[in-house]
């Protein structure tokens, strides 16, 4: 029996006392000793299933929206990846994902919102995303961050589709009831700074003298592929993968070598051809994109292979096994951040090497 619910007569664990049970129910009480085993477990029961979108059937798909309805019409032209075995619409229990298209020549209006968000770019001839009086520039492989509350607006400025993958912690933010929005009275934010300033300050190890960045998320905004991939190589060169990530790195705050964001973390993982990993389980809901590459992944008990720009979710407390068919770079995001904070965060002790 779930809270809320009603009681199923048949499953009771003490029916002697099912006689008061309705009583209960009519004054808005339970009996927790029917239903402790939904609330507290001996370990997670995952929520959601492991699943893959195909980057060229959603890239139709949302060309095609391009074609019928505008940006500024949309707010914003996202399609939400929604996990299958979940009702609302988020690709886990914690974190909303979807593609978002820009055409050339469109804005995505200024607004700002108590969700925060990352973006992976995933198709570019020009565009940005203007955070906080500043723009990130964005091409393929870059992230950017729009922390909770600054004001953001995206404009493409290229020729062609400008495409990438959103990552919310909307689930998150709106189970707490935080779910706050405002429209920009302006199309385009004000421009303060140079673009990409939040790189040129705080990405190269240097801080303003006597400055801390105030905020509990990165005062960098902006990850450019290639500086993050050119890390990446050079953490692989002449190293053992891990068995479990491969090579990886976390894009880190600067400030303290924390997260991206106070909710979602980010990493990029290189796997080199015919690399396998090592099973590896923790309470994160993790979303991947492949930067570079293909292979296969095993996520519970579900195979996905996957390829250039796929996207795909592993939910929580389930088993993955990555394994890369050519020299492959998956960018990942998770909930973790949150889960650190909040001091839940586990792996499996199970798996090799934690
Ligand atoms: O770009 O501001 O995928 O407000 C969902 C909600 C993106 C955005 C989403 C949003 C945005």
């Amino acid at each position: 029996m779930g809270a809320g619910e009603d009681m199923d007569l048949k499953s009771l664990k003490h029916p002697s006392l099912a006689p008061s049970y309705a009583r209960m129910q009519a004054l808005s009480a339970l009996p927790l000793w029917e239903i402790i085993g939904d609330l507290v477990a001996e370990e997670p029961s995952p929520m959601g299933v492991p699943h893959l979108w195909r980057y060229h059937e959603m890239r139709a798909l949302i060309l095609d929206a391009g074609q019928r309805i505008s940006a500024a019409e949309a707010e914003r032209r996202v399609l939400a990846l929604k996990n299958p075995g979940l009702e609302r619409p988020g690709i886990s229990q914690t974190l909303f994902a979807g593609l978002q298209l820009v055409m050339p020549g469109e804005v995505a209006p200024a607004h700002r919102h108590t969700q925060g968000a990352i973006r992976f770019v995933l198709e570019s001839t020009g565009g940005y995303t203007a955070v906080e009086g500043e723009r990130c520039l964005m091409r393929r492989g870059d992230l950017i961050t729009t922390p909770s509350w600054t004001w953001h607006d995206h404009e493409n400025t290229g020729d062609g589709p400008l495409i990438w993958l959103d990552g919310l912690d909307v689930p998150l933010v709106n189970f707490f009831g935080v779910r706050f929005a405002e429209e920009h009275p302006a199309e385009q934010q004000p421009i303060a700074r140079p673009d990409d300033a939040s790189v040129s300050l705080w990405g190269t190890g240097m801080r303003p003298i006597g400055a801390r960045h105030p905020k509990p998320w990165s005062p960098v905004m902006s990850y450019p592929y290639a500086s993050v991939r050119a890390a990446l190589m050079s953490a692989s060169e002449g190293a053992m993968p891990d068995p479990r990530h491969g090579h990886a790195l976390a894009y880190c705050n600067p400030q303290d070598g924390g997260h991206v964001l106070p909710t979602i973390a980010a990493f990029l993982h290189h796997l080199p051809e015919g690399f396998e990993t090592a099973p590896w389980r923790t309470t994160e809901a993790s979303v991947f994109t492949v930067v570079e590459g293909e292979g296969t992944a095993r996520i519970g008990d579900a195979e996905l292979s996957f390829g250039e720009s796929d996207v795909f979710v592993a939910p929580n407390w389930t088993r993955i096994t990555l394994q890369a068919s050519k020299p492959t770079i998956l960018f990942r995001f998770s909930d973790r951040a949150a889960q650190e904070r909040l001091g839940i965060w586990r792996e499996d002790p199970g798996t090799p090497g934690s």
